[in-house]
């Protein structure tokens, strides 16, 4: 059997927890560009990606999965073209704990559908604000006749991240295969 390997993009929110989720899944040592966060405006996070953040992981079959974090800041987005060159399809991560989650979700939507059609969301800190709604989302991508998958989780979970890319797998699968 061929070891094929695939590249898969990170993106969203700002501390939504796209290095962490590459952190919990790699099975080699994660390159983070992380410094210490400046803009504490946007968030009061520690360490933000001004790089690329790289990991790997092995699938079940066998194949080579490159996972690939882009900056969630947005003075960074020129990059956000560039590191989806090539790739098989995105994870967006929503932070459901800021105020304008919903605008998160719309705006990277919006962004990433110019560079894949291949799209699952994560809304992670859910454990960050238990009093609100999480409905809203299912109910914003069905008015906007999107069928994205999307998943409640939290970054730190392996298994909340292994979920969320071989949904992004198995759905490019079914479309392609
Ligand atoms: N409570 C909670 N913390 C989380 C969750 N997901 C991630 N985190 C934490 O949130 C913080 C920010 O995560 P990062 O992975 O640095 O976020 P990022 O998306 O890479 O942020 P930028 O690089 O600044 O765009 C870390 O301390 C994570 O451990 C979650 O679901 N709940
Ligand atoms: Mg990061």
């Amino acid at each position: 059997m061929i070891m094929q390997k695939y590249k898969i993009v990170f993106a969203g929110s700002m501390g939504a927890g796209k290095t962490e989720a590459i952190k919990s899944l790699s099975e080699v040592p994660v390159l983070a560009t992380e410094v210490f966060n400046t803009d504490d405006q946007s968030h009061k996070k520690l360490n933000t990606t001004v790089g690329i953040d790289y990991g790997e992981v092995t699938l079940d079959d066998g194949s080579k999965v490159g996972l690939y974090g882009t900056p969630g800041q947005g003075r960074f987005d020129f990059m956000w073209g560039v590191i989806c060159k090539g790739a098989i399809g995105a994870i967006l991560l929503i932070d459901h704990s800021l105020d304008n989650s919903l605008d998160e979700l719309s705006y990277y939507i919006k962004t990433f559908k110019q560079y894949s059609d291949n799209i699952v969301i994560g809304i992670t800190h859910i454990d960050d604000d238990m009093n609100k709604s999480t409905h809203q989302y299912r109910q914003w991508l069905m008015d906007h006749r999107l069928d994205f998958p999307v998943f409640f989780m939290d970054a730190r979970q392996k298994s909340d991240v292994l979920l969320l890319l071989e949904t992004l797998i198995t759905s490019i699968e079914v479309k392609y295969l």
